[in-house]
């Protein structure tokens, strides 16, 4: 049996009945046990644990294609991928087997003391093939934040071997998401993160996004606001001096900030900057890459070229944590020509996390999941959404391509008006989404999805009606129609 049903080409090898999966699920204790254990010993990320404990978590036990089945049996369709992460669905036992041999074969080894193993060439032979042309290097790690510390090593390792040593400072964005970790935490433009960080890395600064619904002033076009928020950047290297910038980095489009699509006049402007004063160009695609926007990478889907892109979550679709940075052949020519570059990771190319990566990756590909977000889901998805939502008294916009959508709620569409207490207003309905058994993801006053791309159009429809009565919820609770 398929869990997708209306295509032949994705017919899935056989899978139990969907209603048999809870009852399988190899669930030990009670949903109060489960709860009472998590309260006393577990510390969730990014939570308030005090009022978390009192409340109680939901209990996820099991999953399979785009569902989760919750402790109490509850089935929940997942709009977004676990963590924007579960690109290819849960449950499928071809990734499943590839961990298990490779377990066996070779479970662990370095790459440090002139060492490899066919795992890790197998995958940087396969991301060569995927990646756009000039990008035939790969660095390894176990995440999105080391992803992003490693960008900072290899910018400053270039630019010595360059002998630029002043070019220090590097660019990002206010509302980028690049990680937690110290580096990450600071990359990001995230107030309520830097407020909890005494230390941050030194010569790291920030510019404005381009969220035209929320931050564009006067009558000013998409365009024209996107075009001026990349002349931010001009301005910026201006102030610091082009002597001392290093990189600029940002998300294709921002995930956790919003799902913010910038217009089409920002990117090549960025480029062009970049380029004119010689500093390095960073694409984040840990939510972009592998497939999101229905180009293997979002930077192809603005049309520009970074010189190195950060990867991880669809990398395993999130089976197993891996990171990487991808390097253009320009960046790498001088790492791997220079010496010593002095940095690593334990696990950096894990054979099992490659092992699932390469497994993954060939999925992508040869199911043509990639190409049908682009050609079909994708488009469909996007209509759906733009129809369902047209004049909704509470939706301002949605953003998005591919399977990927930003949902504004306002409390005037038409005048940009936003609401007072926009994070009030987002945990309204991301409360009526969960009580209806969908996962949406709320940031501020915005809704998001991104669900897994192997998603079929009857799951499409069942998101966007739950969307839609959520979001009816919603604005029937504040007394809008
Ligand atoms: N870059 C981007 C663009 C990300 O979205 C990271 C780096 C860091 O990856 P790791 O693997 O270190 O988490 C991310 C992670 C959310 C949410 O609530 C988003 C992320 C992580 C956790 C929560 O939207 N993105």
């Amino acid at each position: 049996m398929s869990y997708r049903t209306e295509e032949v080409a994705y017919v899935q090898p056989a899978q139990p009945a969907a209603s048999a999966l809870a009852a399988q699920a190899t669930q030990q204790r009670s949903t109060a046990e489960y709860r009472a254990l998590d309260a006393a010993h577990h510390i969730h990320p990014f939570s308030d644990m005090g009022s978390l404990n009192r409340s109680g978590s939901r209990v996820i036990v099991k999953a399979q294609g785009v569902y989760l089945w919750d402790s109490e049996g509850n089935k929940v369709i997942d709009g977004m991928a676990g963590l924007w992460c579960v690109n290819v669905g849960y449950g499928r036992e071809e990734l499943a087997d590839a961990a298990y041999k490779q377990m066996l074969e070779l479970p662990y080894y370095n790459t440090f003391f002139k060492t490899t193993h066919p795992p890790v060439i197998e995958l940087s032979a396969l991301l060569a093939e995927l990646a756009p042309e000039a990008f035939n290097h790969f660095f390894y790690c176990n995440s999105g934040s080391e992803g992003n510390d490693t960008v900072l090593r290899i910018v400053h390792q270039y630019w010595a071997t360059q002998g630029k040593h002043s070019k220090k400072f590097v660019i990002s964005r206010k509302n980028g998401y690049h990680g937690s970790t110290i580096a990450g935490g600071t990359l990001g433009g995230m107030g309520y993160m830097h407020e909890q960080m005494p230390s941050k890395v030194e010569n790291i600064v920030h510019i404005d996004q381009p969220y035209f619904f929320g931050e564009a002033q006067g009558n000013l076009t998409p365009e024209e606001f996107a075009l001026a928020r990349a002349q931010q950047l001009e301005a910026k290297i201006l102030e610091i001096g082009a002597d001392n910038v290093a990189a600029f980095i940002g998300e294709p489009f921002q995930g956790a900030g919003g799902v913010i699509f910038p217009a089409s006049t920002y990117w090549p402007e960025i480029q062009r900057i970049c380029r004119k004063y010689d500093i390095l160009l960073v694409a984040d695609e840990v939510i972009g890459g592998f497939g999101r926007t229905g180009e293997w990478f979002a930077h192809q889907h603005f049309g520009f070229e970074p010189d190195l892109i950060t990867l991880a979550k669809g990398l395993t679709s999130g089976y197993v944590p891996m990171g990487a940075v991808g390097l253009h052949d320009r960046v790498a020519k001088a790492i791997i020509e220079n010496g010593d570059f002095n940095h690593g990771l334990t696990y950096s190319g894990h054979p099992v996390a490659a092992a699932v990566a390469v497994a993954n990756l060939k999925l992508l590909r040869d199911e043509k999941i990639v190409d049908r977000v682009k050609n079909d889901t994708g488009p469909y998805f996007q209509k759906q959404l733009r129809e369902t939502f047209a004049n909704h008294p509470i939706i301002g916009e949605i953003s998005g391509t591919g399977l990927v959508a930003g949902l504004q709620l306002a409390q005037d569409p038409k005048a940009r008006k936003r609401f007072a207490n926009g994070g009030d207003v987002g945990t309204i309905c991301r409360d009526f989404c969960f009580n209806g058994n969908l996962i949406m993801r709320a940031t501020g006053d915005r809704m998001l999805l991104s669900p897994p791309l192997v998603i079929n159009k009857l799951e499409i429809d069942e998101i966007v009606s739950k969307a839609k009565k959520a979001i009816d919820a919603t604005a029937q609770q504040l007394g809008i129609s």
